[in-house]
């Protein structure tokens, strides 16, 4: 028996480097030596305001993303989130057993929600639920995740740990797996916050989608530091988070990153930089332009895994449903 892998992205903002190489870059690796579920997190997007009319292309774009990033459906369950109600009605018994003060103590929601925390929706501050129902669904092992998500995952294992608890073993106690590197790519021009995608500010991300020029430049504006040595120093937050997404795009070792540059200025670093993620987009890009030509094939795709993804998540569901006393 495989294990069982379960992951997956929000359609919202523009997929960026840090997504790739944070996320997906690992699902598609170790995607022969897994049980594969990977879901399109439409439920989770709309936990922030979101124009209906993008929110539906977005879907499109990620499912397009996914599949030219190498997610190969014949190996892989690939569906939206939404289209499996298991999930929603999970989200909602899990609730019942889940402490306020669990919730209050999510990273991601503390910096979402920032000092509006009276205005932002339920929803969002319930995120750390719904990704449990996610993951508890598929009797999941592994959760590949970047960093910021591993507090999600550790919830899941906690709430998942108290329900078994009360009703005896239901749910298997998963594992994040956190890449060794490219696990927190940093924004390009203030590199002590990570790269997200909900920042639409030019020359901040990488975006899988962004041209050849947009590329270059904002490589070329990142922020460094006065010091000259290219080496890999994770107090240089610039420098080193360059230098991360430069190991994730060629796969060539630190000491051999090190050696090739040393002597090298900072300019030259990012000119060739930029010549390496360019290559790789351009790659990845050529795939995805195919791939969206013919949207009733990824709608055929993402309807296959739906009705894979339900019979198990629907059987998950009546056991918990039979377990609490429901129905
Ligand atoms: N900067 C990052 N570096 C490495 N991994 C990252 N991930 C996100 N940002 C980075 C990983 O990508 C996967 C999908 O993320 P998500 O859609 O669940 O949303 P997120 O973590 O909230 O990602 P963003 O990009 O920051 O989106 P917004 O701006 O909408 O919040 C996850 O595995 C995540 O760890």
């Amino acid at each position: 028996m495989k294990k069982r892998v379960f992951s997956g992205i929000q359609p919202s903002g523009n997929l960026h480097i840090g997504n790739f190489l944070g996320a997906l870059k690992n699902w598609v690796a170790s995607q022969d030596q897994f049980d594969n579920v990977f879901c399109i997190v439409d439920l989770h997007a709309i936990t922030v305001p979101q124009d209906p009319k993008i929110l539906r292309q977005k879907i499109r774009e990620v499912a397009g993303i996914y599949f030219a990033a190498g997610i190969d459906p014949k190996k892989s369950i690939v569906f939206v989130q939404s289209a499996v109600s298991a999930h929603a009605e999970l989200a909602w018994i899990l609730n019942c057993f889940t402490p306020m003060g669990w919730l209050g103590r999510m990273t991601q929601f503390k910096e979402k929600s920032g000092s509006q925390k009276e205005n932002v929706s339920a929803g969002l501050f319930d995120y750390p639920a719904l990704m449990a129902a996610d993951i508890l669904l598929y009797d999941t092992d592994e959760v590949p995740v970047g960093e910021d998500q591993k507090q999600h995952v550790e919830f899941t294992r906690d709430i998942a740990g108290r329900f078994n608890s009360i009703y005896g073993e239901t749910f298997k106690l998963p594992k994040p797996v956190i890449p060794h590197s490219g696990a927190r790519v940093m924004d390009l021009i203030e590199p002590a916050k990570k790269m997200s995608k909900s920042d639409d500010r030019t020359g901040h991300t990488l975006n899988l989608l962004s041209s050849k020029d947009e590329i270059r430049s904002a490589i070329m504006g990142a922020t460094t530091d006065s010091l000259k040595q290219i080496v890999f120093d994770p107090k240089r937050a610039g420098i080193y988070n360059l230098l991360e997404i430069y190991e994730g795009v060629t796969g060539l070792s630190r000491t051999e990153i090190e050696l090739k540059f040393a002597g090298i200025g900072y300019g030259e670093f990012k000119k060739e930089l930029a010549e390496k993620v360019v290559e790789f987009l351009e790659a990845f890009q050529s795939q995805y332009q195919e791939l969206v030509k013919d949207p009733q094939h990824i709608d055929s795709l993402l309807a296959d895994g739906a009705n894979q993804a339900l019979v198990l998540a629907e059987k998950k569901l009546s056991e918990v449903k039979s377990k609490v006393g429901l129905g």
